[in-house]
């Protein structure tokens, strides 16, 4: 028996050797892998949250620690540049700071911005040769003897226990993943460190969402905490450049996966910042919105056309927003404003180009739309009927319909006086007709 025990002790210990010697990730599903409690942490325990195994730290001090115990603290500090976190922190500590002693230097610290009373996950990625320390303790020695992680910041004088930061996994990298791009997007998929940020916009935040992801672990949740008073943009500080006359011709097609909490239709707009070689912008900056259609809080993926009319386009960069109607200027159109509880998942974004020049056979022949200037009541006759689509100058869809007979009579008395376009496809193929509402 005590041969057998020997045995499966030297197993253990083989085996906690092999996967400590490559294991930097420790992703607390079925064990701590040496991280506990440490400095005036109340407990750090394993727990299901959200679904994931995390570590459930509960703080009780504005240094609160956690640490990876010497005997297991084999982290490789010359390799390893980036902390990768995903925590859900219902704390109100807003810094981290990162211990990594060393045999040459001790107590080597960073400091690093967290987002406090989160209600999901998060992930940071965070750089550690932004310290001298590290890059000093990288220069000297290969592996740590020790690392710590002290939840700090914003600590009340009471009460003694306040909030928990469940830690999904914690991560050393030698590098963050590659960027990815579709096109003049960056990050489409809102699953790399680096993308679209918040530009604008009354009445809203951005954040990353772990909860709500169309594909992969996140998505960008806009939530409304006050009615909106201007347009919501997000902005990709990113510019994808062309060689000349590339662009020349082309259409932008951009898709984006949506999906809302509201029961009646929103607008969501995709806007491109359209610049020449020599960073000029150009005239036509193309713009489109698009309507949800989505009223019991699923997915839908929204596709915007947008023409590159310049010819001298060389650059563009992306942006993305909740439209807004001033409703003293466009009263028809306020109610497709948000209003606070309102909330916007975005995901799975894609841009490709397609060219609009030669679409000949592409054209619908034989449509009549008439009257034309009208009142409430548009006929449109075709072959086959198909799907009508009416458009404001801006791009914005305001109507669709489906035209179920060669003589379809569409009902246009909800729309404002103006200029439209009607669109109608079938089999394949397009008519667009400028429209006039009296
Ligand atoms: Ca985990
Ligand atoms: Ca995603």
């Amino acid at each position: 028996m005590k041969t057998q025990l020997l045995k499966k002790m030297i197993m253990v210990v083989a085996f906690f050797a092999m996967t400590s010697a490559s294991a930097q990730l420790f992703d607390f599903e079925s064990s701590k892998g040496g991280w506990d409690k440490e400095f005036q942490m109340a407990s750090a325990d394993l727990v299901i949250e959200g679904g994931r195994g995390t570590l459930a730290c509960v703080r009780t001090t504005n240094n609160s620690t956690i640490a990876l115990a010497p005997a297991t603290a084999t982290i490789n500090a010359k390799t390893m540049n980036f902390l990768k976190l995903v925590i859900k922190n219902t704390s109100k500590s807003n810094s981290i700071r990162v211990k990594a002693q060393t045999s040459a230097a001790t107590d080597n610290t960073a400091n690093f911005n967290i987002s406090a009373e989160d209600t999901e996950f998060q992930t940071y990625y965070f750089d550690l040769r932004t310290t001298t320390a590290w890059t000093a303790a990288q220069t000297a020695n290969s592996t740590t003897e020790e690392v710590k992680l002290l939840f700090r910041g914003n600590f009340p004088t009471a009460p003694a226990v306040e909030g928990i930061i469940y830690v999904d996994s914690i991560e050393f990298l030698a590098a963050i993943p590659a960027t990815q791009y579709s096109e003049f997007i960056q990050n489409p998929n809102f699953e790399d460190p680096t993308g679209i940020t918040q530009y604008s916009g009354n009445g809203a935040t951005r954040s990353i969402s772990s909860v709500g992801a169309q594909a992969g672990l996140q998505s960008m949740k806009v939530t409304f905490t006050a009615a909106q008073t201007s347009n919501f943009w997000n902005f990709s500080n990113y510019k994808k450049t062309y060689a000349p006359g590339f662009l020349t011709g082309k259409t932008a097609i951009v898709k984006v996966w949506v999906k809302t909490n509201r029961t009646t239709a929103a607008q969501i707009n995709v806007k491109l910042k359209t610049v020449d070689a020599s960073d000029a912008v150009t005239a036509n900056q193309p713009q489109v919105t698009q309507l949800t259609t989505n009223f019991t809080g699923g997915w839908e993926e929204l596709t915007f056309s947008l023409p590159l009319l310049d010819a001298n386009v060389e650059g563009i960069t992306f942006f993305l927003g909740v439209n807004w109607n001033d409703p003293a200027a466009i009263p028809d159109n306020s109610a497709y404003n948000a209003v606070a509880g309102n909330n916007f998942y975005f995901d799975t974004m894609s841009a490709t180009f397609s060219t609009t020049l030669g679409t000949a056979k592409n054209t619908l022949e034989g449509v009549s739309v008439y009257p034309n200037p009208a009142d409430d009541v548009v006929n449109v006759n075709s072959v086959n009927g198909g799907d009508i689509t009416v458009y404001s100058t801006v791009g914005t869809k305001v109507l669709t319909a489906k035209a179920t007979a060669s003589n379809y009579q569409l009902n246009v008395s909800g729309l404002s006086s103006g200029v439209y376009l009607l669109e109608l496809v079938s089999v394949g193929k397009t008519s667009v007709t400028k429209l006039v509402i009296k």
